[in-house]
């Protein structure tokens, strides 16, 4: 790979977390654009056919769609981090299409307008984690011994809970030894860490509090 590569990012999104950490995890060098959502430059409309980051930039080529650019990172740049078999890379391309209906079920816990909303969300939440847990062997990555894109996509999961941590104890990970393994060696893997600025939980707790939920009244 020898095309400039270009992150078109926000500072919040888990989608655009996942393809830092693919990117650190091929150790490629890259870099990053912010784009502020919520006043979308000319040139990011110009480029992104959904609206939507994260973008990568290759060249003179734009991809969109997180798994789609992780995809594409793996099959060009090493070590690959999909696994060899066929059957076992679709299995776990499935798994990311879950970890997105994880961050879908994450939107619905923090949007929640009241507390009959927020508990149905949190039961939903718990869930997904409890599917989970029912399919994770003995770690300490997704897959075993490897690191995979399955990782890449549950790094920005978690990382939601160590603010929701800071707001309440909602008892989602309760009675899920391996999901809570998981999560803590997630936490410490370098490109896990090194995918957001070092303001991403106070601007996620300002994000919240805007949201006017049931979560945002729970914020001291
Ligand atoms: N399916 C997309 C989802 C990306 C996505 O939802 N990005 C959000 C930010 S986290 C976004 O750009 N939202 C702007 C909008 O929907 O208008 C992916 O995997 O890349």
């Amino acid at each position: 790979m020898s095309a400039r590569l270009e992150l078109v990012s926000h500072k919040l999104c888990p989608y655009v977390q996942r393809a830092a950490i693919t990117l650190a995890e091929k150790g490629a060098p890259f870099e990053r654009s912010w784009v502020d959502l919520s006043n979308r430059p000319a040139w990011f409309t110009a480029i992104s056919p959904l609206g939507k980051v994260p973008l990568l930039k290759v060249g003179g080529e734009v991809l969109f769609e997180s798994a789609v650019i992780c995809d594409y990172l793996d099959e060009t740049i090493g070590p690959r981090l999909h696994p060899a078999d066929s059957l076992q890379r679709a299995r776990h391309r499935a798994w990311v299409e879950f970890g997105s209906s994880v961050l879908a079920a994450i939107g619905t816990f923090y949007n929640a307008p009241d507390a009959e909303a927020f508990d149905r969300a949190t039961g939903a939440l718990e869930g997904k984690f409890a599917t989970i847990e029912q399919v994770l062997g003995d770690g300490p990555w997704f897959g075993g011994a490897q690191f995979s894109l399955v990782d890449a996509a549950f790094g920005p999961v978690f990382r939601y809970f160590d603010v929701f941590d800071r707001i309440g104890q909602f008892g989602i990970f309760d009675g899920k030894p391996k999901v809570q393994a998981w999560r803590a060696e997630l936490a410490r893997r370098p490109s896990v860490a090194g995918a957001v600025t070092p303001e991403y939980q106070e601007l996620l707790l300002e994000f919240l509090r805007r949201r006017g939920s049931h979560l945002a009244a729970l914020i001291a």
